[in-house]
């Protein structure tokens, strides 16, 4: 019987190998590679996340989870399709136009992925309209924008207009620094989250997997 809260205590750790190793045995074992996914894996970026938002892990923590998790999923990845398990949904991620700040993007991004999304990113200094191409192309159920910069701010409230007005019905989450809840609220973005595993919590809810 494969030992998935070994496997979730591995990537809560950062052993890359261990983590590995532990979801190559599940498999070999016979466990579904949903199973793997949700009770090992995704349990163990839960762990990560509340730990984070608890002050009890700081960046190179998630980073180093992060890594192990992207590991194991190489392993799983083929095992997932082949069993015609689809991601809970795409999101289209990217730091807005005018700036390069990714460090945050990045942690948002692979707190997504170790949730069970399928994430798109789009990089840095994205304009509008990229978004909004993305959007369409990847049939994706949220737009999430990064920005670090009081002077790249306002293109959220672009890229907020620019998905509305493709009437996508795609929902809008930013976040980063400088940016707060009332700007989300003034610029009509459908969520704003503060840290990277609150956007995990923003985009669940979003989507009614909360
Ligand atoms: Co820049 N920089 N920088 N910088 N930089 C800041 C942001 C700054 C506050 C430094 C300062 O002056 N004290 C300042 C901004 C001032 C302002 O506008 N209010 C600043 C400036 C001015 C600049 C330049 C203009 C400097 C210059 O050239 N004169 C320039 C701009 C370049 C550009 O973007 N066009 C610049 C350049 C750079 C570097 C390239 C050198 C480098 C970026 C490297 C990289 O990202 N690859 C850099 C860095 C590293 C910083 C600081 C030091 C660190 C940012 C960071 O990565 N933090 C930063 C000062 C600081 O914050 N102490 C600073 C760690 C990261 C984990 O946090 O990104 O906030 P953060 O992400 C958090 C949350 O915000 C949230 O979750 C993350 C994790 O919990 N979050 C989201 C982020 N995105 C989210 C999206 C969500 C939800 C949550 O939903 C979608």
């Amino acid at each position: 019987m494969a030992d998935l809260q070994a496997l979730a205590d591995a990537l809560i750790r950062g052993d890359r190998d261990k983590t590995t190793e532990l979801t190559q045995a599940a498999l070999s074992e016979g466990t579904g590679p949903k199973e793997i996914l949700d009770t090992g894996l995704i349990a163990g970026m839960n762990v990560v996340g509340e730990k984070f938002k608890a002050n009890e892990f700081y960046v190179p923590e998630v980073l180093i989870a992060a890594r192990a998790m992207h590991a194991a999923l190489d392993v799983l990845r083929p095992k997932l399709a082949e069993a015609g398990i689809e991601p809970l949904a795409t999101v289209v991620i990217g730091t807005v136009k005018g700036d390069l700040h990714d460090i945050g993007k990045n942690l948002v991004a692979m707190m997504l992925t170790g949730a069970g999304l399928k994430v798109v990113d789009l990089k840095t200094d994205v304009a509008p309209e990229k978004f909004v191409e993305a959007c369409k192309g990847e049939r994706a159920a949220v737009c999430a924008m990064s920005a670090l910069l009081t002077t790249t701010m306002p293109q959220m409230s672009e890229v907020v207009k620019a998905v509305k007005d493709a009437g996508l019905g795609v929902k809008t989450v930013i976040g980063g620094a400088p940016v707060t809840q009332h700007y989300a609220d003034e610029i009509g973005a459908d969520g704003y989250a503060p840290d990277a595993a609150s956007a995990v919590d923003v985009v669940k809810e979003l989507i009614g997997a909360a």
